[in-house]
């Protein structure tokens, strides 16, 4: 590091020293040309005056007026002395102490007499550098002669030294400051940051924990920071993973881990990649400013998907949304993703504005989303919409067969509302391909059903499928009767599976989940949501002693008003907990172009304000609402700081967030308010489970989780997780899977009897 300090400061010394040389030349020339020329001018005007003086007294021979004028003009300033010269060029008179060399007229006077002219010049003698100024003289009766002013210009070339002098000390001073501050920039920029680094590296390497806050992250080291941290997180989740792998092992414990689902899929699609549709991409590419950057959606979809296609490999096919999207794919849609660590494919398919207006957010979101959560928004049916949702789902089948093509008996796993169709459109094209169509909403009843108009054709493209998942089986339950109410069919209830025209469909309960990952080194202490609850209130400035959390989409189906005004009620009902209290919602704006979903946030906000205004104190509000988008790791630390978390759910197929929070107690502390009207409620029977609907309820409850005692909550969240780790989402892919490759012989058994 000391060499290349050096080789910097000498170039940059060398620079400096090169442009001071150059400048200096150039200064010290304009400084003496500039005096040379403002003495000959002040000489020009003495001269001149002189010879006015002069002339008079040569008129009558006056040489004693002579003597004195010479005399008198000499030693004055520069000026060393004057003197007259006859036509022969001897002196007339010439002041004392000029140099001998004078007696003689010098070449300027002569060519002032010659002339008739003024003359003037510079020359050095014995080392001395002279400026003579000659004019000539004459009386009308008298010989002409000549005047010369002899000035000492050795000032002149002095004046050029003190400037090289002057820019000389000037340098050294420079190449001081640049060697101090280049010595200080390297050790503070590059040998500090460098050793840090290295240190962090070393100690990775040896198994001592490494703090991240230790690496630097500004400035030249910050890119390499953060790929070394990225590194760091796969070594670390890598190293994680094996253990786990061996403990499981060890203990006989039969857990899915990623790994143990690649092995699983690698013989079950015996060697087919998977292929997974869904309408949202789990990569999207956005443009802010200049810059193109990548975000994850908030969905409960691709959170649980994504953790699956990391393990296993294969193609996400999903509608190209981002603004950014196009440039960042191929010619065929497609790039590798996850971008920082490539581990499967995106396809993403383009649609006009008009198709996503048409499908998505009108028929997927105004229709079928309003018509299976029972939530009080009327579905709109149009038959526009309608068209167009028909259309994408033949634009989603016709790249689903592209990727298709070359693969013997696909597995295609279709995800959600969005696609309806879709498996009967594939199993038209490719009736080899294994087709399996998970439901991540509810499925309401016969009647509720009915209202669509399109209720026929959207079960008939459905029972396209091999398979049809929703998360509990309360909603199988509703999908068969909502079949064996709207068509031709026979269902076997005790197989639940449905028979039609020769094809059957079974429709199973499939409850989805989350990775759980397991902390490295086991559960952790307590004191860990002790430094979250400080770091999490110290960035949003807030000082309490208890803390909820919220995090949803901002959907009219999450109840998140009801779950305002239960704090309202809570903070009525127990006026003790006013100033200590603090409920932070996370609410990701989320199709906002849809008329309904744009007024709630305004509702929300105006809810919030209106609580808050009722309680607040200078210094503490109950409600803190930030609607935006959150990274997953952002939430994290909420969730590991809050006391309790709020799931107010009207209506919920699953609900991740309750899994979420439950996941990240590694403290087995905090307690879960859940509804029971989410789908998790079936399975996390440790939570407070509550009716939305009821604010008297949801307080209540709130209540009994800020006043639980540490033993309780330890215990019920030690349930909640233990039941996560066995039913994680590699378990829920491996099952569905697994399904999906045992029903096939069976239904060809089925059809082949028919
Ligand atoms: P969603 O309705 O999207 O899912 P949910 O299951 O709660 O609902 O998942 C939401 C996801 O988005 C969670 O992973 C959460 O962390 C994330 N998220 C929420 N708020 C966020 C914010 N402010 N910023 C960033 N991310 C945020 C649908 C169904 C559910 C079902 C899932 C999976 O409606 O019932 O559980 O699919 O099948």
């Amino acid at each position: 590091m000391m060499r290349i300090t050096l080789r910097l400061i000498a170039s940059l010394v060398i620079v400096a020293a090169s442009v001071s040389f150059i400048f200096s030349g150039l200064q010290a020339r304009q400084e003496q040309a500039h005096l040379e020329q403002e003495l000959s001018r002040r000489a020009a005007v003495l001269a001149e005056s002189l010879q006015e003086s002069v002339e008079p007294l040569l008129d009558g021979g006056k040489l004693d007026g002579l003597h004195r004028l010479v005399e008198r003009f000499a030693d004055r300033e520069r000026l060393a002395g004057v003197a007259i010269y006859r036509g022969d060029r001897q002196p007339m008179a010439m002041s004392p102490r000029l140099p001998v060399e004078f007696q003689i007229a010098p070449e300027t006077a002569r060519q002032a007499l010659d002339g008739g002219g003024a003359v003037a010049g510079f020359l050095t003698l014995q080392g001395q550098r002279w400026h003579l100024q000659a004019v000539p003289v004459r009386a009308p009766a008298g010989p002409p002669g000549a005047l010369v002013l002899f000035h000492n210009a050795d000032y002149i070339e002095a004046r050029g030294a003190a400037v090289w002098r002057h820019n000389f000390l000037r340098l050294l001073l420079h190449v001081l400051l640049i060697s101090l501050t280049t010595l200080l920039i390297v050790r503070w920029y590059l040998t500090r940051p460098m050793a840090k680094t290295v240190e962090w590296l070393r100690r990775l390497r040896i198994g001592e924990p490494a703090d991240q806050g230790a690496l630097p992250h500004e400035g030249l080291f910050g890119p390499l920071a953060r790929e070394v941290t990225h590194i760091t997180k796969t070594l670390t989740v890598a190293r994680a993973a094996a253990e786990e792998e061996a403990r499981l092992r060890h203990t006989g414990a039969s857990r899915w881990t990623p790994e143990r689902l690649k092995e699983h899929l690698r013989t079950t699609l015996e060697g087919r990649p998977l292929l997974v549709i869904a309408n949202r991409e789990p990569y999207m590419h956005v443009r802010q400013g200049r810059q193109v950057r990548w975000i994850m959606p908030a969905s409960g979809l691709v959170t649980a998907m994504e953790p699956i296609l990391r393990a296993c490999g294969g193609t996400w096919i999903a509608h190209g949304a981002g603004d950014a999207d196009r440039e960042t794919a191929d010619g065929s849609g497609k790039l590798r993703v996850p971008p920082d660590e490539p581990m499967y494919t995106l396809r993403r398919v383009w649609l006009e504005k008009q198709e996503e207006d048409g499908y998505y957010y009108g028929f997927a979101n105004e229709g079928l989303w309003p018509l299976c959560h029972i939530a009080h928004t009327r579905p709109l049916f149009r038959a526009e919409d309608w068209r167009h949702y028909r259309q994408v789902n033949m634009t989603f089948a016709q790249a689903a067969v592209e990727e298709m093509r070359g693969m013997e008996r696909p597995y295609l796993l279709i995800q959600d509302y969005h696609f309806a169709l879709l498996p009967r459109l594939i199993r038209e094209k490719r009736p080899d391909a294994r087709v399996a169509l998970f439901w991540h909403i509810p499925w309401p009843n016969p009647e509720a059903f009915g209202i669509c108009p399109w209720a026929r054709e959207l079960l008939h493209g459905m029972l396209g499928a091999d398979l049809l998942g929703f998360h509990t089986q309360y909603h199988c339950n509703n999908f068969l009767d909502t079949v064996d109410q709207t068509l031709e069919s026979r269902i076997d209830w005790e197989q639940f599976a449905v028979n039609r025209a020769g094809h059957t469909t079974w429709v199973k309960p499939f409850p989805i989940s989350i990775p759980v990952e397991e902390p490295p080194g086991g559960e952790g202490p307590a004191a860990d949501a002790a430094v979250a609850k400080e770091a999490v209130l110290k960035e949003l400035g807030l000082q309490t002693r208890w803390l909820g959390v919220g995090v949803d989409r901002i959907d009219y189906t999450k109840g998140i008003a009801e779950r305002f005004r239960a704090i309202e009620r809570f903070l009525e009902h127990y006026p003790e907990f006013q100033g200590q209290f603090v409920f932070v919602e996370l609410g990701a704006p989320s199709r906002t172009l849809i008329p309904r979903y744009h007024e709630l946030g305004a509702e929300l906000d105006a809810e919030a304000e209106r609580i808050n205004r009722r309680f607040q104190t200078r210094a503490w509000k109950p409600i803190v609402f930030l609607q935006r988008h959150h990274s997953h790791e952002a939430i994290q630390p909420y969730y590991r700081a809050a006391d309790v978390c709020v799931v107010t759910s009207l209506h919920d197929g699953m609900n991740l967030v309750a899994k979420e929070y439950v996941a990240a107690r590694a403290d087995a502390r905090g307690v879960l308010v859940l509804s029971r009207f989410a789908g998790a409620s079936r399975e996390l029977r440790d939570a407070l489970l509550v009716n939305p609907y009821d604010v008297e309820q949801v307080a209540a409850a709130l209540h009994a989780a800020l006043t639980m005692t540490p033993e309780e909550q330890t215990e019920r969240m030690t349930r909640m997780r233990e039941l996560l780790r066995e039913r994680n989402i590699y378990r829920w892919a491996a099952d569905l899977v697994a399904e999906l490759a045992r029903l096939r012989p069976v239904r060809e058994r089925l059809t082949n009897q028919g």
